[in-house]
């Protein structure tokens, strides 16, 4: 059976990732990384930050490693937070208030729009790029938090085509759309092809 390391500390990505590839049939073995698990994300942006991890993991394991770095970037905010998604606050509700305050002044749907950018990359051991993509996922900043599945900014990222913010959307549901299961589209494709 095929064996990746997920280079995360994240266990709602791992939870996403894995239900992704059981719905779509297709058998990995997930290994996890050693925790604490924080390499120092100075990347100038997400396929950077991706890599970043996903080598970190790969010397630490001697295994191939991926990684997943996504961020929420919003037009008004000339996209902010973006790949600072993870130090605009401390906690997770926090970031939500932040964001919420910040698009305050913004009062129609059109003013807010915004998208999670999402790159997944894989790596080697010597650090050689295997796959690498960046997905895009078009949506609005909410008003008000929604919903209670998914995670981070997930209750206020509205999702016009459902009349519902992603964390109104169950595992399945967001996994059939977002960010991260368009990313994992063609992380799947190129593993079935080249892996
Ligand atoms: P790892 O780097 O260990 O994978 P992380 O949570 O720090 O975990 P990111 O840097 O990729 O991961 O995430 C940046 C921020 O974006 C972080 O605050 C997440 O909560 C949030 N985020 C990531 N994926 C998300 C998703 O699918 N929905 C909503 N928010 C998300």
């Amino acid at each position: 059976m095929r064996e990746l390391v997920f280079a995360t500390s994240n266990s709602n990505k791992i939870f996403e990732v894995q239900e992704k590839f059981i719905s779509e049939n297709f058998c990995v073995k997930i290994l996890p990384v050693p925790q604490p698990f924080n390499p120092e994300e100075n990347g100038t942006n997400f396929l950077e930050n991706s890599y970043i991890k996903a080598y970190e993991a790969a010397k630490i394991t001697g295994k191939d490693a991926f990684a997943d770095d996504t961020g929420l970037c919003v037009e008004v905010l000339n996209g902010r937070p973006g790949i600072y998604s993870a130090r605009y606050a401390k906690k997770g509700e926090d970031k939500i208030q932040k964001l919420l305050y910040e698009m305050k002044k913004y009062k129609t749907l059109d003013e807010r729009k915004a998208y999670f950018a999402c790159a997944i990359t894989l790596v080697n051991p010597l650090g050689k790029t295997l796959f690498s993509y960046q997905s895009k996922f078009n949506g609005f900043i909410d008003f008000e938090p929604k919903g209670t599945y998914g995670f981070g900014y997930d209750p206020i990222f509205y999702v016009k085509e459902f009349d519902k913010t992603l964390a109104e959307l169950n595992i399945n549901e967001k996994n059939k759309i977002s960010h991260r299961s368009l990313a994992l589209n063609a992380f799947i494709n190129w593993l079935l092809a080249n892996y």
